[in-house]
């Protein structure tokens, strides 16, 4: 006998959708994922910074970087351990708007982004990728702050929006680096911590680039 399952039922309603992608599964719950401790800041020694590859280095306190223009935008995301999470609400900074605005001007030669996170846990991502409207610099997840075990105060964001949840440039949610600290721009790739310990380095959703190498 099959039971009414509300969660079954909607991720089926997903698939019809085109909005599950190949070996993931619909939750409802947030799982937190990461390696190593959740840290714990005084904010009034929080800073944010941007280098390499940008005509000027740039640093923020936490109270200047609340004055960047923000936006909001909803997204699905997808953990490479299987689990994606519909119509998640984030709220922070998009890196053209800084552009845009004058605020950072980067080199020609930048064509990559690290993302450096406390205790030096990184991740990277193609300068393009980093550009789309699905990369944020979040500092909100469904109207308030982070949890601090999902990336408080600022983390990055990367999923696919619910009208171009197809696009195969989708990457899984490891991407998104919590407890952010600088974005490093370079003219190479340089592979970040799970890349480097066999994650695959693009991590494309729809194509299930999970693992490189020996796995
Ligand atoms: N700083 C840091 N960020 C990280 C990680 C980590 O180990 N350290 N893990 C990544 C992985 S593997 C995933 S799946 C997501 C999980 O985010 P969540 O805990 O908010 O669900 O965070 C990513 N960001
Ligand atoms: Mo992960």
């Amino acid at each position: 006998m099959n039971l009414f399952n509300p969660r079954k039922e909607r991720e089926n309603e997903l698939k019809l959708m085109g909005r599950l992608p190949p070996g993931q599964s619909l939750t409802e719950k947030f799982p937190v994922l990461h390696y190593g401790p959740v840290p714990h800041y005084d904010m009034s020694q929080w800073t944010f910074s941007i280098y390499g590859e940008v005509e000027a280095p740039k640093q923020w306190t936490w109270e200047e970087f609340l004055k960047l223009p923000m936006r909001e935008i909803t997204m699905d995301i997808h953990c490479v351990t299987r689990w994606s999470k519909f119509d998640t609400r984030w709220k922070g900074v998009w890196l053209p708007d800084l552009i845009e605005q004058g605020i950072i001007q980067l080199k020609p030669t930048a064509r990559f982004v690290i993302e450096h996170c406390e205790y030096g846990f990184t991740t990277n991502l193609d300068l393009q990728h980093f550009m789309k409207p699905t990369t944020l610099l979040a500092i909100e997840y469904d109207g308030k702050p982070l949890d601090p075990e999902h990336g408080y105060p600022l983390r990055v964001v990367v999923g696919a929006t619910k009208e171009n949840a197809k696009d195969p440039d989708t990457r899984y949610f490891w991407k998104g680096g919590k407890w952010l600290r600088a974005l490093e721009f370079t003219q190479t790739d340089r592979p970040g911590f799970w890349e480097q310990a066999g994650y695959h380095n693009v991590a494309r959703v729809w194509q299930e680039e999970r693992f490189e190498g020996q796995w």
